[in-house]
């Protein structure tokens, strides 16, 4: 199978193309922003998906049969401070990437649209969610991934394009940016083991519950939706239990062996909170077999090593 990730030097792109290439043996592309860096293990290419002309020739030239479409502005905080810039890549770039796609003759990839938990907001009915539950996008980062997911069920509706839909929940693994509350807490905590910060730390709402998944178990579920997904539908990926970060902030200060003092800093609080939120995966699980394999403790410590490595 030949793919292309789009986005594919960002955080879960990473991941995506060595499990792509290394576990299931595809032959793997990765598009970057020119200011990017990324591994030369990997065939990469320049893309900025705001260019509609140089995304199709890309497309045309290299033809993969699976597009991952991870390019984002992907952070909700960001989101708060420039909407125009978040709406602008996520949606429109989102849109030139399918309007590219469409246009070429004889050409029906299978595209993964990679969407959030976000677009949820607060669940109105009983928890997990499902799918079909209604959303209320809370936020301007939260609109730009339900529009996404707006179109490109439409799309696969109107012109019978081979697009499926994710709403991946939190996730979190070795590599992300602090600007993540657990990558944020590993770090924090990492800083004052190795003695480089007093063993104090500063953190956000600590009483809110997520549904967490190991970014590993995320992409093996990306790989096997691209294989069995159906066309035009949307797929929650997450664990299905939700854990406040309270108790995993405690797992990982646990981890370090020290003893720490925890400040709410205000400045980290948002604007508008989701109290609790889990995933239903019967979808997901009917139509690939997924399940995680990655015990929480087990990504909890592997992050943890990863910022003591950096
Ligand atoms: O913003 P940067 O410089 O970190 O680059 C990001 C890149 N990106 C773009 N790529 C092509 N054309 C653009 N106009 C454009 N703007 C941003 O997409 C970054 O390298 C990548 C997204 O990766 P991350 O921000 O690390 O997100 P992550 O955690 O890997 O999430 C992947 C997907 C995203 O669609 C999230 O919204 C969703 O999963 O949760």
């Amino acid at each position: 199978m030949k793919a292309l990730i789009i986005g594919g030097s960002g955080f879960v792109g990473k991941h995506l193309a060595v499990h792509l290439k290394t576990e299931r043996q595809w032959e793997v592309a990765i598009t970057k922003l020119p200011q990017e860096t990324t591994s030369q293990d990997f065939l990469h290419f320049d893309l900025d998906i705001l260019d509609e002309a140089a995304v199709q020739k890309l497309l045309e030239t290299y033809r993969p049969e699976v597009i991952f479409h991870l390019a984002a502005q992907s952070s909700v905080a960001f989101s708060w401070k420039n909407p125009q810039k978040t709406v602008e890549i996520n949606i429109l770039g989102s849109l030139r990437l399918l309007e590219a796609i469409r246009k070429i003759e004889h050409y029906t990839p299978r595209i993964l649209c990679i969407g959030s938990a976000e677009e949820y907001g607060v669940p109105s009915g009983e928890l997990p969610v499902r799918e079909i539950d209604s959303i209320h996008p809370n936020n301007p980062y939260a609109i730009t991934k339900a529009t996404q997911n707006f179109f490109g069920t439409l799309y696969a509706k109107a012109y019978d394009m081979d697009i499926i839909l994710v709403r991946a929940f939190n996730h979190f693994g070795p590599g992300q940016l602090p600007q993540f509350v657990l990558a944020d807490f590993c770090r924090q905590v990492a800083a004052i083991m190795l003695g480089k910060r007093e063993p104090k730390m500063e953190v956000g709402n600590l009483t809110v519950a997520r549904d967490f998944t190991d970014v590993r178990d995320v992409v093996r579920a990306y790989g096997m939706l691209a294989i069995s997904g159906r066309k035009g539908e949307t797929y929650n990926v997450g664990s299905g239990r939700a854990i406040r970060l309270e108790e995993l902030l405690k797992r990982i200060i646990a981890f370090s062996g020290r003893e720490i003092t925890v400040t709410v800093d205000p400045k980290r609080l948002r604007k508008t909170e989701v109290p609790i939120i889990r995933a239903d995966i019967q979808k997901l699980q009917a139509d690939t077999g997924w399940s995680p394999r990655y015990a929480i403790d087990t990504t909890l410590r592997d992050t943890l090593n990863d910022w003591l490595e950096q």
